[in-house]
């Protein structure tokens, strides 16, 4: 039995960028394994028996089987963070329910709108429409309205949280298709100055580029 914990996924998908970050800052190990999407290789049969919804990150915990990006990060701190760990804790009932807000608008909002576009772009090969990329610039207008107003250090107060795991790995690569965003969204652009001074981002950024170099060929491909 492998006591690393297997993370299947590939650099430049925010939602395994948001994994490793994670694994960082926990000083877990992560055995990759990686599933090219490019290839389609999620649909494979022996994939879809491990992941029915076939996406990337899945965590293989000894044949304990995990999608998504934020149940992963909340499992890999109950298992190796410390006792009650700020960056999910168990006890302070009111911090991780805002975590889990954070998390639900990180998935159920942000990082939702650009996978939209991503899926038609990378899966279809067609432009997507312009409302896509409208349903973007809302949702980042949203999360910088929750910035301004939290007006904290990190997603949720003053400490790290696997929140910002999520948010700074959707921020990294979906603003790519919102060219002007940081002058739109200063909230969001002073949190990511922040959060790009600490050591974890690191992780997140050689798949970030190769996100950014894959994304300018194909919406050039696709007249965008
Ligand atoms: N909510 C999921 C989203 C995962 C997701 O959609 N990942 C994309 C790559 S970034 C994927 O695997 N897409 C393949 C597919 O939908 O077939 C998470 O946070 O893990």
């Amino acid at each position: 039995m492998s006591s690393k914990p297997k993370v299947y996924g590939i650099w430049g998908s925010p939602p395994f960028g948001a994994v490793t970050m994670c694994a960082k800052v926990l000083g877990v190990e992560l055995d990759v394994e990686i599933v090219n999407l490019l290839n389609m290789e999620q649909l494979n049969k022996e994939y879809i028996q491990k992941c029915p919804q076939h996406t990337v990150p899945l965590l293989d915990d000894n044949g304990f089987f995990l999608p998504d990006s934020h149940a992963i990060n909340g499992y890999l701190v109950n298992k190796y963070g410390k006792e009650n760990d700020p960056l999910y804790p168990k006890n302070d009932i009111k911090r991780r329910a805002l975590i889990d807000h954070r998390l639900h608008m990180d998935s159920g909002i942000v990082a939702a709108k650009g996978f939209s576009i991503t899926r038609t772009i990378g899966f279809k090969n067609v432009k997507p429409p312009q409302e896509a990329f409208d349903d973007l610039k809302e949702a980042f207008a949203l999360l910088n309205k929750q910035i301004e107003v939290q007006n904290t250090k990190y997603m949720v107060g003053d400490i790290l949280s696997i929140a910002d795991f999520s948010i700074y790995a959707t921020v990294s690569n979906w603003g790519f298709f919102l060219k002007n965003w940081e002058n739109e969204f200063p909230h969001i652009k002073a949190y990511m100055e922040r959060m790009k001074q600490e050591d974890w981002p690191e992780v997140n950024d050689k798949g970030v580029n190769a996100f950014k170099a894959l994304f300018e060929v194909r919406l050039k491909e696709l007249g965008i």
